[in-house]
């Protein structure tokens, strides 16, 4: 493709191979038209506007240097992903992100070559990576292994799994520290301050001994020209830092913005490196756009927004959030009860947490994003003789089980689980889907598992949390507002175990597990135009299941149905199993189970997600009129009437 200079240059760059004649100056300039691009269409779709931003530059670089998608570049998080993806054959999609359909806001290996590995959890990459050096030295595919990760993910412990395995490989591997000092809010920790040190301390005064080694892997310019040379140096942290310790060469700091220092780094590196190596790039999150430079999270994820002011359009909002009830129960509980304690994983805005940590700051602890430690950490409180809340969204809980069984639920400690996002979340897709946490929870002996109706079932299951000294409990809530409920004030504690009737009604009784109530309230409107009235429950409790209510319900109707916004294994299979325990099928009940499909499901609205999933109000209809065998009605039909 002809190279004019009169075109835009990222209109000439369909796959990365096409910036392959660019000299420096125009890739400093495809910088410019790349990050241009991304605000551009994140200001159409919303997303994860920051972090792309950051690593505008080190994207162009690597895809310059290295040749995607023989060699891997792997992005942790991947939520900066948005310039490798306009970079690598998407961008006449990109502006279909996280819609349906359109492209995940995730790298995802289904969605192009150029994603070796999906994620969208943080601190696999170099794992990941690891992976790909030992396949390629076994005579498996590939060439580079490249590993993109930020300064909040190396909070987890797998990254330094990775690494003390990575070190002791010693196979040619290549590490990008992407430190930003953010994660999504101000990163915590001393690892934190240890990589702060590593650039903002005195330069180095034995550098030029000490740096032998490691100025030998940089470039000609740096090496033989004397200012860009002593320049480079005088900053460069050589020997001695912990990524030596483990095995890594360090290189490093860079500035992640300047290309020439990337373009220099990257090819000495490519030409170079025999064993693990770390490049420590400094960035600015959400770089180049005043908006989310200035914002207090750095534009880390924003909705739809106008480019030349940077305003957000934000939905109208008719109740709080699920969120903040419980942010907002809990801090009020905290005020008279100071066992109370709260645990956040680098989410103190995601989960509310916030709010407590304003009022209450000797009592709220971000561990960063550490999900394992967080849940021990929980466990060593509660044994202490604290009430920790352990609160987590249901999709990052899954990265603490084994601590969940082996820390909280075998030694029966009495740590909160408060779940946010729990069911489909929308936009995220199937890696922040919270489908997982009532199978993987209820199936643990001696945990009480709750799941809010709505809002002010929020607040009295926090009640009922606070109040529960017994051992391990947890209760779920979905992203996004609450139905519009009045709050109350002072929140009754549930009795465990004991679910609530909501209508009386004949014939087929459902029992819905958490905010499916709403739906299947408004099927039981539509059937009841067809003169069937269901009985409605809400079970509040998968464990333990209110097996009274259960059996009753079984014996004075011909069919049952459970509903839940989990995937098989939760409520309704200990439903079942109650009722087989119980021989209640002898006695012909016709049952049935709504539950999460057997699969993944993409990004889309949430309504949308569960329409896919057969769990909206349409589907309780037709599921109510399938199990008294009366005919069914349209569900696009009935969805259009909705
Ligand atoms: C295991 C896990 N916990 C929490 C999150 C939520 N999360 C997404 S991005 C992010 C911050 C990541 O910070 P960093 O790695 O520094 O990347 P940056 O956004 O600054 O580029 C967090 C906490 C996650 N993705 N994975």
């Amino acid at each position: 493709m002809s190279k004019r200079p009169d075109t835009p240059l990222l209109d000439q760059v369909i796959v990365p191979s096409d910036m392959k004649g660019f000299s420096d100056a125009q890739l400093r300039r495809l910088a410019d038209e790349v990050r241009e691009e991304t605000i551009s269409a994140v200001s159409e779709t919303g997303g994860h506007l920051g972090a792309g931003l950051g690593v505008v530059e080190l994207t162009v670089a690597l895809h310059a240097v290295f040749d995607a998608p023989k060699d891997k570049i792997i992005w942790d998080v991947s939520h900066q992903s948005y310039p490798h993806k306009i970079l690598t054959g998407r961008r006449d999609r990109i502006r279909t992100l996280r819609m349906k359909g359109g492209l995940s806001g995730f790298t995802k290996r289904s969605e192009s070559p150029y994603d070796p590995f999906g994620a969208a959890h943080s601190s696999t990459s170099i794992s990941a990576a690891l992976g790909f050096s030992v396949a390629r030295d076994l005579g498996g595919e590939g060439g580079d292994a490249i590993a993109v990760i930020g300064d909040g993910a190396m909070s987890a412990g797998m990254a330094y799994e990775a690494m003390n395995n990575a070190g002791h490989l010693k196979k040619r591997l290549i590490v990008i520290l992407n430190d930003n000092e953010m994660s999504i809010a101000p990163p915590v920790g001393a690892m934190s301050s240890y990589l702060s040190q590593l650039y903002a301390g005195e330069p180095f005064q034995e550098l030029k001994a000490a740096a032998k080694g490691a100025v030998s892997l940089l470039p000609e310019p740096f090496r033989e020209g004397a200012k860009r040379a002593k320049n480079m140096v005088k900053h460069m942290t050589v020997g001695g830092t912990m990524f030596e310790q483990l095995g890594f060469s360090y290189l490093g700091p860079i500035d992640g913005h300047d290309m020439e220092q990337l373009l220099a780094v990257l090819r000495t590196v490519k030409d170079r490196a025999t064993g693990p190596i770390l490049i420590h790039a400094i960035t600015q999150k959400g770089k180049g756009y005043q908006p989310a430079e200035t914002a207090r999270d750095k534009g880390h994820g924003v909705s739809k927004f106008d480019v030349v002011t940077g305003e957000q359009k934000k939905s109208p909002s008719n109740a709080p959030s699920y969120t903040s009830v419980f942010a907002q129960a809990l801090t009020k509980m905290a005020a008279t009860d100071d066992k109370i304690c709260a645990v956040t994983a680098a989410m103190p805005d995601g989960t509310g947490l916030n709010t407590f940590m304003e009022r209450y700051a000797s009592r709220c602890f971000d561990v960063g994003i550490a999900e394992q430690h967080a849940v021990t950490f929980a466990a060593g409180l509660a044994a202490g003789g604290m009430k920790p809340f352990c609160a987590l969204y249901s999709t990052f809980l899954q990265r603490g089980y084994d601590q969940v069984v082996h820390d909280v639920a075998i030694q029966r400690l009495p740590v909160r689980f408060p779940i946010d996002r729990a069911g489909l979340v929308g936009a995220d897709g199937a890696t922040h889907a919270g489908a997982f946490d009532v199978a993987f929870l209820t199936n643990l002996p001696g945990f009480v598992v709750m799941a809010a109706a709505d809002e002010a079932e929020l607040v009295r299951m926090v009640a009922t949390a606070a109040a529960y000294d017994d051992g391990p409990i947890a209760f779920r809530f979905p992203r996004g507002e609450g139905v519009g409920v009045d709050i109350p004030e002072d929140a009754e504690v549930l009795e465990i175990g004991k679910g609530r009737m909501i209508r009386e009604g004949a014939k087929v009784a459902i029992l819905s597990f958490g905010t499916r109530l709403q739906e299947v309230e408004a099927a039981c409107e539509a059937l009841g135009a067809k003169g069937i009235t269901p009985t409605i429950a809400d079970a509040r409790f998968a464990k333990p299941l209110d097996k009274n209510m259960i059996l009753d319900l079984a014996a004075r109707h011909d069919a049952l149905i459970t509903i839940e916004e989990g995937a098989v294994g939760g409520f309704g299979s200990h439903v079942a199993q109650l009722l087989s325990d119980e021989g209640v099928f002898d006695q012909g009940l016709r049952f049935r189970t709504m539950v999460l499909p057997d699969t993944f499901i993409d990004q889309s609205s949430p309504k949308d997600m569960y329409a896919m999933a057969g769990l909206n109000a349409e589907d309780i209809e037709n599921k109510v009129l399938e199990v008294l065998g009366i005919a069914q009605i349209g569900v696009d039909a009935a969805r259009s009437r909705g």
